[in-house]
């Protein structure tokens, strides 16, 4: 049996074990139609349309932003050699801001040789490393750049090696920058977050690996930030250099540019597969992805309108819109991303080690996928909307006048049924 078939198979297997579970009775309530009672050629196109879903983005399809003139990632291999950007150049520094009156007793740097080197985070690594599961998402996208598994070491174990004695509020960090004071990107944050973890968080790393590979230039090797709870503009890049200061407020790159970088990452809902016409009497089959925010993920929902609806004016985020739900995705059994039989490693945080399973799902900080089969729809012209709702019951995105917080508006495609 070839690959693509057993996959869509073992996926049409949980689908169906999944649709057991919630019982006829409870698919009718959802007002989808229950896959494995159906009869007709639609359930192969449904199937066929999950088993393509994979749920690790592999390095090569990461969206990957990489700013500077040259890119970072597009340097010779002896150049990065030079600038510190090879495992065996690479040097972190720890230090004290001098513009503020914070103190570090044992600063890791340069100057005086002290600075952190690979061999001594692969030490630290071999005690302190930890994985996890995390969707890396720009405020401004308007969809993920890649589902990941990152693996690093918690960026409070490297802090107290530089032993900060006073004066500590916040720490500031950047990457390589081509030596170039206004390509510098930059990120920070309160050093009360770098040192606790709120239950189920995951710490700030220093990451080394993506999907069990060492990072790619590309995304940021050899060693970049991740922060696993925010949008990917903290998770810093080709990472260098980290300056403890008493300074209170953010000075990150992206603040500069006009963004709220104290928010959070938020849930909505996207669609990976929305056909953009289909005949009348054919149920049409539709994928697609759901981001688990701060604020969880109990459903997600589509709304098929008729784009001759009379829509209320008083209602610009459809709060009052026919919304119907589609059906969250059970955790894959395969996890693709290149992980080799799309096996997870041992062991991410959000994995019981006993079972190799998900302890909870949704994973907040990841993604989801979903499904939904729109049946007897007439022909027309339509528009199609997702959307989510949160663990605390409330749709998302939250109405919103602008996008600086992160970009998650309702997503929104035509669909045109043809008789
Ligand atoms: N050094 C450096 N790090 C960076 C950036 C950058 O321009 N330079 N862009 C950031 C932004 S805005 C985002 S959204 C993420 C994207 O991460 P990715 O490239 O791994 O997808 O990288 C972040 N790290
Ligand atoms: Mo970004």
């Amino acid at each position: 049996m070839d690959k693509t078939r057993r996959v869509a198979e073992e996926h049409i297997d949980v689908t169906r074990r999944f649709f057991l579970q919630i019982g006829a009775a409870g698919a009718a309530a959802l007002n989808v139609a229950p896959l494995w009672a159906q009869e007709n050629e639609s359930e192969p196109a449904l199937a066929d349309a999950i088993a393509k879903l994979e749920y690790l983005t592999s390095a090569d399809k990461f969206k990957m932003f990489g700013r500077g003139n040259p890119p970072p990632h597009t340097l010779s291999p002896e150049k990065r050699r030079e600038v510190g950007l090879d495992p065996e150049t690479w040097q972190l520094e720890v230090v004290a801001d001098p513009d503020s009156n914070a103190e570090v007793g044992s600063p890791l740097s340069k100057e005086v040789g002290t600075a952190l080197d690979w061999q001594r985070l692969m030490q630290l690594a071999e005690k302190h490393a930890v994985r996890f599961l995390h969707v890396v998402t720009c405020t401004n996208g308007r969809r993920p750049c890649g589902m990941g598994l990152w693996e690093g070491v918690p960026l409070r174990d490297v802090i107290w090696l530089a032993k900060p004695t006073v004066n500590v509020r916040r720490v500031f960090y950047y990457g390589y920058h081509n030596d170039d004071p206004k390509q510098r990107f930059q990120s920070s944050l309160p050093m009360g977050r770098v040192l606790e973890d709120p239950p189920g968080e995951h710490p700030a790393i220093l990451c080394y690996k993506l999907n069990d590979k060492w990072l790619t230039p590309k995304a940021g090797a050899p060693v970049r930030m991740v922060v696993p709870d925010r949008y990917g503009n903290m998770s810093v890049k080709w990472l260098q250099r980290i300056v403890l200061t008493n300074n209170f407020k953010a000075n990150d790159t992206y603040a500069e540019w006009n963004n709220d970088v104290d928010s959070h990452m938020k849930t909505c809902a996207r669609f990976i597969l929305a056909p953009k016409k289909a005949e009348s009497g054919q149920p049409i089959p539709v994928t697609g992805l759901a981001q688990v925010g701060m604020s969880g993920l109990s459903k997600v929902q589509y709304w098929l309108c008729s784009q001759d609806a009379d829509l209320p004016t008083d209602d610009p985020y459809f709060a009052k819109g026919d919304w119907k739900e589609a059906e969250i995705l059970p955790p894959p059994r395969e996890w693709g991303g290149g992980l080799p039989g799309g096996v997870l490693p041992p062991t991410p945080r959000q994995v019981d080690p006993a079972t190799g399973k998900p302890k909870t799902w949704p994973l907040r900080g990841t993604i989801v996928h979903w499904a939904a089969l729109l049946t007897d729809v007439r022909p027309g012209r339509y528009h199609l909307r997702c959307r989510t709702i949160d663990a605390n019951g409330i749709a998302q995105p939250m109405p919103r006048p602008y996008l600086k917080s992160g970009h998650n508006a309702i997503e929104q495609v035509p669909l045109v049924v043809q008789s």
